[in-house]
């Protein structure tokens, strides 16, 4: 294996180059590799000065995330950035592409950083739950100003080059070669006296105002400290910088970096970031296979759901055909789009140009026979299994081999469209959710006989919508549906045995969900679920009662809550809690009170239940992209990680004892522990043991 630092000496400067692939991360070799090129070049009175760089896109992409919670291995990278800041010679950091966290804190232990054009300095570890913990919150005060600093820190986002050079975070901005440029600098330090290093700098924070606009920028940010614990402690942090010197300020910053990376909040975003890197990767997708171009798309219905989907489209700059069945629907769809387009101008978020850019992109059309001529169509029309398998058939004949042909089916057989369609290659879901245009969730869903080209092209063009492709199998609502079906149900269970809807929308708001499962059912209209259930033959007896009541949400002023005057925040409604005890009444069961751990449990539980029974299937390949579907798809909260990851921080025994507590005190069988879950607590071992396409044989 290549050295991940390598060392040269060229016209009397040292240049430390970092290989570390793919990005660069701060791995112990890279740290052992910096502090060795130092040594070299503190010894060698040949060299004036050290220039440390980054090969391949990024300087450095920060610590190396896999290494937390492991054995730490020395040097720590604390150490390294002391070593450097200590260095007898000039250290110049050249940056050509990220420099993020521990990177941006190893270049800030260097006497001056030199960027390049497609530099990006930043201090992301707010997002994974930690602060940064080797001279972050201590130096980059110190070097820019406490109150530039901190909502660096806070917000976690990348300062690209000029601003970088703009606000003092970086030295030099080098248009050409900047290697050269970095010798140069480096050359140019070696010859002047030496500027004091940041650890003696305190200018900046003694300046006069220095504290008070630092501390109306902590109070920014004060709402955020209450929920985030990494935000308190990285507003602490940077407020330490006033009042310790360097060392202890740093011993601080470490403590507070320590209890963060420990803590599960900060574990579950790690494996977020993990997960989602890892739910792009295809199981079984040969690696040759390359996504079909896709220059124009169609869309076919012009409901919620199809006009939200074209309008993703058009918000990405692909061509795309709206599809009805006649003129007047068509006009309707359209009107819905300029709806939508006409909002997002009047709260500012769309400038009228860039409507008018997305506008000229959405063509109308009647008639299926307008799909011939694009690479991928995809069908929203009415949850009707032989409509669809109609339509397929259609579109088998109307468009090009090759084309894809994709279901945005909620729950449908996409093998029998497939065979309809007589392409069974070309044929797959891609299962969109509402509202489509802001909803990130991508479902693609593999049928039988989908070809690997047809897969590639579908999760390319759900990456080009900005959406998160997660791969998933063919069954009744494929992962997140129907998982949660199983929530839906306990949630109507509940209700019937005691609890109230705010009882139960607490236990979920309490646990994270911005919102809980009956005002989302106010929100997106109780006769969505109504009219599935008497579809399918299925009955839900406070629901349904609700449906016949009248109540069908906010859009009739009530529904689970009653909405007064049109408020959107609903209030508990007598009539409705009446109506919920009647109901209890009718079954005969004799409502009780329910604590609320009980309802925490019993609409979480059973959905990571029918989790294990989806990878047992082999209908999501791993434990991290049914978490990917829930936080995208649901808004599970992140910093929870998905309920997968959940249940492995809560632990799997846990988990299949209460299951089976519950099997036995509601007499539902389907709550005892689906087999691959109590294998796995049996052992003892987690989700997250399992190997893509394990669980399946397991
Ligand atoms: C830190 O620095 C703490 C310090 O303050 C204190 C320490 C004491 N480690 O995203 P991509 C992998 S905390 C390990 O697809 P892109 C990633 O998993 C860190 N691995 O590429 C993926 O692997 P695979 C603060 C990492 O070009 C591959 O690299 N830094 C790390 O779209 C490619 O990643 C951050 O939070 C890492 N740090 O984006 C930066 N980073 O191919 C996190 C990436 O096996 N990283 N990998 O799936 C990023 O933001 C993006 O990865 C980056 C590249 C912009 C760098």
């Amino acid at each position: 294996m290549a050295e991940a630092v390598s060392y040269r000496v060229e016209d009397g400067i040292a240049v430390a180059t970092i290989d570390n692939p793919p990005v660069n991360a701060l791995s112990a070799p890279v740290r052992a590799g910096v502090v060795e090129a130092l040594r070299r070049a503190s010894a060698d009175p040949a060299v004036r000065a050290l220039v440390i760089c980054g090969a391949g896109h990024a300087f450095i992409a920060g610590a190396d995330i896999t290494e937390f919670g492991k054995p730490p291995i020395p040097p720590a990278l604390g150490d390294v950035v002391l070593a450097l800041e200590a260095s007898p010679k000039p250290v110049v950091a050249a940056i050509q592409g990220v420099a993020f966290g521990g990177g941006l804190e190893l270049a800030l232990g260097c006497d001056a950083r030199v960027v390049g054009p497609k530099a990006k300095l930043g201090l992301p570890e707010v997002k994974l739950g930690l602060l940064p913990g080797a001279g972050g919150t201590q130096r980059t005060p110190r070097l820019i100003g406490a109150a530039a600093a901190l909502p660096i820190i806070a917000s976690g986002d990348p300062v690209p080059a000029a601003k970088a050079v703009e606000t003092g975070l970086a030295d030099t901005l080098a248009e050409g070669d900047l290697l050269a440029a970095a010798k140069a600098h480096a050359a140019a330090l070696a010859d002047a006296p030496r500027a004091p290093r940041l650890d003696a700098r305190t200018e900046r924070l003694t300046a006069p105002g220095a504290r008070e606009a630092f501390e109306a920028a902590a109070a920014a940010l004060a709402k955020r400290a209450k929920e985030e614990p990494q935000v308190a402690a990285i507003i602490q942090s940077v407020r330490n910088a006033f009042d310790l010197p360097l060392a202890e300020g740093l011993a601080k910053e470490r403590e507070f970096f320590v209890a963060l990376r420990d803590d599960p909040r900060s574990k579950a975003l790690r494996h977020v970031f993990f997960a989602e890197r890892e739910a792009a990767r295809i199981p079984g997708l040969p690696r040759d296979v390359k996504p079909r171009a896709v220059a124009r798309a169609a869309v076919l219905g012009g409901g919620t759901m199809g006009t939200g989907i074209a309008m993703s489209f058009a918000n990405a700059g692909i061509p795309v055909r709206l599809i009805e069945t006649d003129a007047a629907a068509l006009e309707r769809a359209q009107q819905r789009v300029a709806d939508t387009y006409g909002f997002s101008v009047r709260r500012g978020s769309l400038s009228p140009e860039a409507r008018d850019a997305r506008l000229a992109l959405i063509e109308g059309a009647v008639g299926l026979e307008s799909a011939a001529g694009v690479d991928l169509v995809v069908e929203a029309v009415f949850e009707e299994l032989e409509l669809k398998k109609d339509i397929f058939a259609t579109l088998g004949r109307v468009t090009a081999p090759g084309t894809v042909l994709a279901s945005n089916t909620s729950y449908l057989d996409i093998n029998a469209m497939a065979v309809a369609s007589g392409r069974p290659g070309d044929v797959l879901g891609m299962h969109f959710f509402s509202p489509a245009n802001v909803m990130k969730l991508l479902e693609v869903v593999r049928a039988a006989a989908t070809s690997p080209e047809a897969l590639a092209t579908a999760t390319e063009i759900g990456r080009r919508l900005g959406k998160v492709p997660v791969v998933v199998g063919v069954c009744h609502g494929f992962v997140g549906n129907r998982m949660l079906a199983q929530r839906t149900l306990q949630a109507e269970r509940l209700l019937q045995e005691g609890a109230t809807p705010a009882q139960i929308d607490r236990a979920l708001t309490d646990f994270g969900f911005r919102m809980g499962p009956c005002a989302m059912s106010d929100l997106a209209g109780l006769d969505i679920g109504w009219r599935v259930r008497k579809a399918t033959g299925q009955v839900a007896p406070v629901a349904d009662a609700l449906c016949e009541a009248g109540r069908l949400g906010q859009k009739t002023g009530k529904g689970y809550y009653a909405y007064p005057e049109g408020a959107r925040a609903g209030v508990e409604d007598p009539e409705a809690l009446a109506l919920i005890e009647g109901i209890s009444e009718k079954l005969g069961i004799t409502r009780r009170a329910i604590g609320q751990e009980e309802i925490l449990e019993r609409l979480v539980y059973p959905m990571i239940n029918e989790g294990a029974r989806i990878l047992e299937e082999g209908i999501a390949a791993r434990p991290g992209d049914i978490d990917v579907v829930w936080l995208y798809g649901y808004n599970w909260p992140a910093w929870r990680g998905g309920p997968m990851h959940h249940a492995d921080a809560v632990g799997l025994a846990h988990v299949a004892e209460r299951l089976a507590h519950y099997a036995a005190t509601t007499g539902e069988a389907s709550l005892m522990p689906a087999p691959l879950l109590a294998k796995l607590a049996a052992a003892g071992a987690g989700f997250a043991t399992l190997k893509a396409d394990a669980a399946k044989a397991a």
